[in-house]
């Protein structure tokens, strides 16, 4: 362990609030924090120069943290008119068009674990069944597009209860038929705009878009929105994803 100079303080705290992405969270956080302070706020000791990335990862929980309390969960995201629509709706996937993955519609079965009280899988047909609610919204994906388009599911909030999932918990997570995986606030779970979309433009999701099932949630940005969504847990341990245990950040609202 090296122990560090107070000179060298300064420059982790300087670093870390330079790589903090938005311009007032950084003034906020100029006025407001010391590395002890930050060290306080976030549970982390920063003793050595190992550090820098620690403090960086408890940054991002902090702004999570940040995020998590900002968050309204009555609060709607913008609709718009079908007349708004883009045409056509981008794809997007850690991989190419060639490599969309077309998945059974008839043996698929959604898969649930966790803190769920009746963890039966689902078929399609049975989601098909359950109320559905349909939404015209804008995806945003930080590489640099946002597009509108057209949903229709069931809202999730519905979905979690019907299956006795533990609402006090916090995390949701998802395991999809590519090998992407992500996990959610559950405030942002219950939101009543985010929906298990089973229709695109009143069609089946496409394979591109995400059959048989993603989740669509207006309040995130486009990868917190799991395509191909093959399970689902309910959990008290945090669990990041496939974006975010790269360097994005967890909460991700848009
Ligand atoms: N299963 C799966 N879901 C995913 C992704 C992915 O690669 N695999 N990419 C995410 C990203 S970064 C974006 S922008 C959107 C793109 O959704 P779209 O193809 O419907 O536009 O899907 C999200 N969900
Ligand atoms: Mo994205």
């Amino acid at each position: 362990m090296k122990i560090i100079l107070p000179n060298d303080r300064d420059l982790i705290l300087k670093d870390a609030i330079a790589r903090v992405a938005q311009p007032s969270r950084r003034a906020f956080l100029q006025r407001s924090l010391t590395l002890g302070g930050l060290s306080m706020l976030t549970g982390c000791s920063l003793t050595d120069s190992e550090s820098v990335e620690t403090a960086l990862a408890a940054m991002s929980r902090f702004n999570d943290c940040a995020q998590a309390l900002l968050f309204d969960p009555t609060r709607l995201a913008p609709t718009y008119a079908a007349s708004m629509i883009t045409w056509p709706f981008p794809f997007n996937a850690y991989y190419g068009e060639d490599e969309i993955r077309v998945v059974d519609g008839e043996a698929w079965r959604l898969e649930l674990s966790g803190l769920i009280a009746d963890r039966k899988p689902w078929t399609l047909q049975q989601l098909r069944a359950l109320p559905q609610q349909s939404q015209i919204t804008r995806h945003i994906c930080v590489e640099g597009w946002s597009a509108i388009g057209q949903w229709g599911g069931v809202p999730f909030a519905h979905f979690l209860r019907r299956v006795g999932a533990d609402l006090s918990a916090k995390y949701v997570g998802f395991k999809c038929a590519d090998d992407y995986f992500t996990s959610i606030d559950m405030a942002t779970a219950l939101h009543p705009q985010t929906i298990m979309a089973l229709s695109y433009d009143g069609q089946p999701l496409s394979p591109k878009y995400g059959f048989p099932m993603k989740l669509r949630m207006p309040t995130k940005l486009g990868y917190k929105n799991p395509k191909h969504v093959q399970a689902i847990f309910v959990t008290n341990t945090y669990s990041g994803g496939y974006w975010e245990d790269q360097g994005y950040n967890w909460f991700g609202g848009s």
